[in-house]
């Protein structure tokens, strides 16, 4: 049930599909997906969280009915409503059509635990009405306990992936036929032992037609003239696999419905605390000063956490304290805030500061001598505060992915370095290992058979060591003698928990016959 960052989508996909908009039956195609309209799913919703692409159900013109884990970021809390977007009406990602509507605030389904898979269900209040028609229109739910019983045939849609860990989004509306499938079957509860939760869940499935990547939180459909919304794409062992169903979080639940079914007129919704001014971060920009986190003003609000990171996104400190220290660690680096409200239902809310930086040397530094002499025991500057300690909920898993961000990159003559920043978001259990390649593409003459030698371009290609470049998160990877021309560094980072950095960081460089440094060709990826 990971989500699916929004990146690339299948190009291929428009050149490819069929014009099958409008049409009923769904041909088998790919992982088995036919292109649809959203004219027959007018209540699928594309929905951007943070940089992750996930499906919706439109339930209201102001409710749209979401996955919890596409609805809460790395570290756990809700995006911040600004962070996300909501599109109704749209058949393709590329075509920027339909109605986009920004979000007030995200409800997530009290009992969501980010490590187990159950209640996985959020609710996303619009800023504004959507205006129904024929590509946007709300679905009906179910009623509280009407399940879905094995065998009936549901419409599973959505803008995800068309093969199991594919890293491309598919650029138009997908939709296939699956069967409900029953909680016992071999395929569902026995297979997911420890993450099947049955009150709350459904499984569904087809020989090679699923859900995948990207399309978490989107609808699963009965196929009535008047459609009922029975399940939200949750999660699965992989993609069409013989043997896994996909799995839904189940509507009809009692608790489901209930939860979803109080945001729809007349309903007593879940408070959710809301900001009205946005935080902000005072202080000086120096090492050893003191920042002040503000949450702004908000309605609902209980309480409120602040997570001050850096400005590669690593958690610097999560706690409720306003205050952070800033250290010599993040000379150069820049500082934001992120207010985690609270409900006292348990609802919470974020926002975020704009970025701070860069921090400066302190004078204190700056005037302090280089130590000929042993250095006395306690510091020249033992005045000022003693760094915060960065806060790590020792409870927490790692289950995030670790980045990698270049921090310089050179050529001089053949030899290429790049120093790099990794960070693992939320709790780490520390960084495995960085997998580096290297793709030179060099001027070369090439000859073919009856045709005369012309220049060409040749590429090969390299595994790189990369090694830590002193304490803490900086690495580099060097390539001492590499041919001229275009060099194309890829970096993957992958953590102790076995979490992988899904899409790699790349830099291009050209390493030319002369001393001088050369041009970043290309920006990271
Ligand atoms: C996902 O990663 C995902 N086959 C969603 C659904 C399924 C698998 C993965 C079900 O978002």
């Amino acid at each position: 049930c990971r989500r699916f960052p929004i990146l690339a989508i299948t190009l291929a996909a428009l050149a490819i599909a069929p014009a099958a908009a409008g049409a009923m039956t769904i041909t088998p195609r790919i992982v088995g997906g036919g292109t649809v309209s959203t004219s027959t799913y007018p209540w699928q919703a594309l929905v951007y969280a943070g940089p992750y692409l996930c499906g919706g159900s439109i339930v209201s013109t102001t409710e749209v009915v979401t996955a919890a884990h596409c609805a809460l970021d790395e570290d756990g809390d809700p995006w911040p409503p600004a962070q996300v977007q909501v599109i109704a009406g749209r058949d393709s990602q590329l075509i920027a059509d339909g109605q986009e509507a920004s979000v007030d605030s995200i409800a997530v389904m009290p009992g969501y635990d980010p490590a187990a898979f159950a209640n996985d269900a959020a609710v996303l209040t619009l800023s504004a009405p959507l205006t129904t028609g024929l590509k946007v229109q709300p679905i009906a739910l179910p009623a509280a306990g009407a399940r879905t019983a094995a065998g009936t045939q549901l419409s599973v849609s959505g803008y995800g992936t068309t093969a199991s860990g594919a890293d491309q989004s598919s650029a138009r509306l997908q939709a296939a036929t699956v069967s409900a499938v029953s909680d016992t079957d071999p395929t569902c509860g026995p297979h997911y032992i420890g993450a099947y939760v049955a009150d709350v869940m459904l499984c569904a499935g087809a020989p090679s037609r699923d859900s995948c990547q990207g399309d978490s939180g989107g609808p699963l459909v009965t196929q009535d003239a008047t459609p009922l919304l029975v399940g939200i794409v949750s999660f699965g062992d992989g993609c069409a696999k013989a043997g896994a169903s996909g799995v839904y979080t189940e509507i009809a639940a009692p608790s489901v419905r209930s939860f979803v079914g109080a945001f729809l007129a007349g309903g007593q919704p879940l408070e959710v605390p809301r900001s009205f001014t946005a935080p902000s971060l005072q202080g000086d920009l120096t090492s050893g000063s003191t920042l002040t986190c503000s949450a702004g003003t908000w309605s609902g609000a209980t309480g409120f956490t602040y997570v001050f990171r850096d400005g590669s996104g690593m958690v610097l400190q999560r706690s409720d304290r306003t205050t952070y220290v800033l250290d010599d660690g993040q000379i150069g680096d820049s500082v934001s805030c992120k207010v985690v409200a609270r409900a006292a239902d348990g609802q919470r809310a974020s926002a975020v500061t704009s970025v701070a930086g860069p921090i400066g040397r302190s004078a204190a530094i700056v005037v302090a001598p280089v130590v000929e002499t042993p250095a006395p025991a306690a510091p020249a500057a033992a005045s000022a505060p003693a760094p915060a300690p960065v806060v790590t909920p020792a409870a927490l898993v790692d289950r995030t992915a670790p980045t990698v961000k270049v921090l310089s990159a050179h050529c001089v003559g053949r030899r290429c370095s790049l120093r790099l920043r990794v960070s693992d978001r939320g709790f780490s259990a520390g960084i495995r290992s960085l997998k580096a390649t290297l793709t030179t593409t060099y001027a070369a003459t090439c000859k073919r058979k009856g045709h005369r030698s012309r220049p060409c371009k040749r590429s090969v290609r390299h595994t790189l060591k990369a090694r830590r470049a002193g304490k803490g998160t900086t690495w580099s990877v060097v390539a001492p003698r590499v041919r001229y021309g275009r060099q194309r560094f890829s970096i993957v980072a992958l953590d102790r928990a076995g979490n992988r950095q899904r899409h790699a960081t790349t830099r291009t460089l050209t390493a030319k016959a002369s001393h001088k440094r050369s041009k970043k060709s290309s920006k990271r990826h």
